[in-house]
């Protein structure tokens, strides 16, 4: 998985934690490349890292980690690989996006709409997923979309593709993630009161999934709870599981990561 666990990443993420924030552009600017993958297109660099990006029509530049890899350009929107970085945060936090770019974040779900909201260009989501015992699986959803705050930052996906299974649109019949708005430990938009978990009714899939997601009944995917470690990852409704992938009692994975890409590439002109 590359750098994904490497101490270089850690420490370089401890110093840039504050230029982690976003920040002003002048007035009347319209911007830098509008992903990572624009970038790759224009001034191929071909290493990884971070990168300032704003995409079209979006107040603010900010900083993403671009992942310059074999199979394409992508801007990354969630990275986990331990239980460092708490993801139990509030509305404000998954809006804004919080931890660090080179190690375990989450981008934030304002700088996600504002990149996929625009229907002039469609987008691809791709989720990738590592075991403790040295596997892994992927996802990938074309038509990708997140919708701005007034839609609770709906989730729009297509067509799937991939090794995991479509645990968004789900495991089970009826709990399709789709179209769903995202849901934090103080809003709730789950569709579901109660939730119901085996015997167990709570209000809110947050009380036992825990972080923040596009839970919807409350769903097969979550990426966003507690990360448990090897020996104490399986049976915890809280964990970051995919439940086409590895189910149904659910599995909690190593490591995650979540990018998004134009689906058509940018074009040169000469
Ligand atoms: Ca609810």
């Amino acid at each position: 998985m590359g750098g994904l666990l490497g101490w270089s990443g850690l420490m370089l993420s401890l110093v840039s934690i504050c230029s982690a924030q976003t920040q002003k552009s002048g007035p009347g600017h319209t911007g830098g490349p509008p992903d990572c993958s624009y970038i790759q297109t224009f001034s191929p660099h071909g290493a990884s890292g971070v990168y300032v990006i704003q995409p079209e029509g979006f107040k603010y530049s900010f900083q993403a980690y671009c992942e310059m890899g074999g199979h394409g350009t992508w801007t990354v929107i969630q990275r986990r690989t331990g239980g460092a970085v708490a993801f139990e945060r509030e509305w404000a936090a998954y809006k804004n996006g919080f931890g660090f770019l080179t190690w375990d974040h989450w981008l934030g779900l304002e700088k996600i709409s504002a990149m996929t909201k625009d229907t002039s260009r469609r987008w691809k989501l791709r989720v990738d997923l590592w075991d403790f015992e040295g596997g892994s699986a992927y996802a990938e959803y074309e038509d990708f979309r997140v919708g701005d705050e007034s839609t609770n930052y709906r989730l729009s996906v297509g067509r799937y593709s991939g090794t995991a299974g479509d645990a968004i649109r789900g495991a089970y019949h009826g709990i399709d993630q789709n179209g769903f708005g995202f849901s934090t430990i103080d809003r709730d938009n789950d569709g579901c009161d109660p939730c119901l978990f085996g015997d167990i009714a709570v209000g809110e899939c947050t009380e036992y999934e825990r972080g923040g997601w596009w839970y919807s009944k409350c769903g097969s995917a979550s990426l966003n709870g507690d990360w448990h470690p090897k020996g104490d990852n399986v049976g915890w409704f809280s964990g970051l599981h995919w439940l086409t992938w590895k189910g149904p009692g659910p599995y909690s994975a190593k490591a995650t990561r979540m990018m998004i890409t134009p689906m058509l590439p940018y074009q040169k002109m000469f």
